[in-house]
């Protein structure tokens, strides 16, 4: 997998210590980038052990939710008549109009070109049936690990909510753990939607109400805590709307300030907000109704300081907030940016926002991240992230040597390694050999 084809590869020929020369920039930070395993800080991949959430294989790539949006601009069809089809159908239909009625240029429909080519399979066949035959013959753990090999990825964040009814008596059994997958406690039921799931609680045998007062918040922080034994996420995370305040006088206010910022201090997790989501614009379309706009990313502000001991994993998904994020990072040590977010993760925009965090912050943010709900797609997505990167990161070096720095391969190896793996192990607590999370 070539990591940059649109960069001349001249191999770098230089040890760690030795001075650089910029003709070999672009190499180094190739190679860098190619040689470091990243971890994939958000992603909706699932553990082996939780069985069905786990989704992959060629028909759900096709039906991802990114790709759904796209095929209701090009064909006829109508959503109420799409869910009614099977998954294959759905994926026919799809692949017929997307990739074969239709060049797939968009981002979305070239990352499904990217993963057949990166199987060897054919990627402008007229049936998916070889892509099919394929997928069937894979066993799941090796595929697992082929994947992330491809992907140059050794472990990934999950998303678990265990208020799903699916994936919450799973957690219960206690599932087999696997060292690739790091837990993720996924709060949104909770604070986003607490009228239709206060009685879940209740019915678990927590003294909640739908009003939350005082004993309730203790009662959901109790929640959180028995979440996190069975668990052990390396954080909490939630999505927030465009509309999302802080302090704020509301059921989520008040669970935010008394029970999931506490319980964060007390199991020393760091709490991700994504913000900037407009929920179900539209509907019809399910999961890909959602919508952004920009926020007052004071609520941030208000966070940061107000919790100085809390540390804040942070995604926004307004291009239009990006900056601000940035400022606010200057502010606050425990705040993280990570990330080019769902709309935003697409070249021109990853590279806009890329360059303006390292100007404002150096290397001390989580660049991306590749929130795949498909097995498969890490390989693209993060083919496309080191793809965009390496020129970017090359660009930073070159005015940095000419400005007078004896530049050295190990400076990039450390910056890309900061970036990609230590800037989120040190943030989550995490312990780089074993990927365990340390004792503190
Ligand atoms: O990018 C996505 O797939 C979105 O639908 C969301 O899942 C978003 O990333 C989220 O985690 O809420
Ligand atoms: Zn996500």
């Amino acid at each position: 997998m070539s990591t940059a084809p649109n960069e001349t590869a001249t191999p770098s020929a230089n040890t760690n210590n030795d001075l650089m020369v910029a003709e070999q920039i672009s190499a180094t930070v190739q190679e860098e980038l190619q040689g470091t395993q990243f971890i994939d800080v958000h992603t909706h991949l699932f553990m082996p052990s939780l069985g069905k959430l786990g989704l992959w294989g060629i028909d759900e790539l096709i039906t991802y939710h990114y790709l759904e949006a796209e095929l209701f601009r090009s064909s006829p069809i109508k959503p109420d008549a799409y869910w009614h089809l099977t998954k294959q159908e759905q994926a026919d239909l799809i692949w017929r109009t997307l990739f074969l009625e239709n060049p797939p240029v968009s981002e979305a429909t070239r990352g499904v070109v990217a993963v057949l080519e990166a199987f060897g399979l054919e990627t402008r066949a007229n049936s998916l049936q070889a892509a099919r035959d394929f997928f069937s013959r894979q066993e799941l753990s090796s595929h697992i690990r082929r994947v992330f090999k491809l992907a140059g990825i050794s472990e990934v964040a999950m998303t678990n909510d265990p208020l799903d009814p699916d994936e919450g008596p799973t957690w219960e059994r206690g599932p087999e753990r696997d060292p690739q997958f790091h837990p993720v406690l996924r709060l949104d039921r909770i604070l986003n939607k607490w009228d239709e799931h206060w009685s879940v609680l209740a019915a678990k045998g927590y003294r909640v109400e739908r009003a939350v007062n005082d004993a309730s918040a203790n009662e959901i922080r109790r929640f959180l805590a028995d979440c996190y034994a069975r668990m052990q996420p390396v954080y909490m995370a939630c999505s927030l709307p465009d509309t999302f305040e802080y302090p704020e006088q509301s059921t989520r206010g008040h669970i935010l300030k008394d029970a999931v910022v506490p319980a964060c201090r007390e199991f020393n997790i760091p709490l991700s907000l994504m913000i900037g989501v407009r929920y179900q614009v539209n509907p019809s379309i399910r999961l890909a109704g959602d919508a952004s706009g920009k926020a007052d990313l004071r609520a941030l502000e208000h966070l940061c300081a107000s919790f100085p001991e809390n540390r804040f994993l942070t995604s926004v998904l307004s291009r239009e907030n990006q900056h601000e994020l940035c400022v606010y990072a200057r502010k606050f040590s425990n705040l993280l940016p990570f990330g080019c977010w769902w709309f935003l993760n697409n070249p021109s925009v990853v590279e806009e926002i890329t360059r303006e965090r390292v100007e404002m912050l150096g290397t001390t943010f989580i660049p991306q991240h590749s929130d795949a709900r498909i097995l498969e797609q890490v390989i693209y997505k993060w083919r496309n992230t080191r793809r965009i990167m390496a020129p970017i990161f090359a660009n930073h070096y070159r005015l940095l040597l000419e400005d007078g720095w004896p530049l050295t391969r190990a400076d990039i190896k450390q910056d890309i390694k900061r970036m990609f793996r230590s800037n989120f192990e040190r943030f989550a607590g995490l312990n780089s050999s074993h990927g365990q999370r340390s004792a503190n």
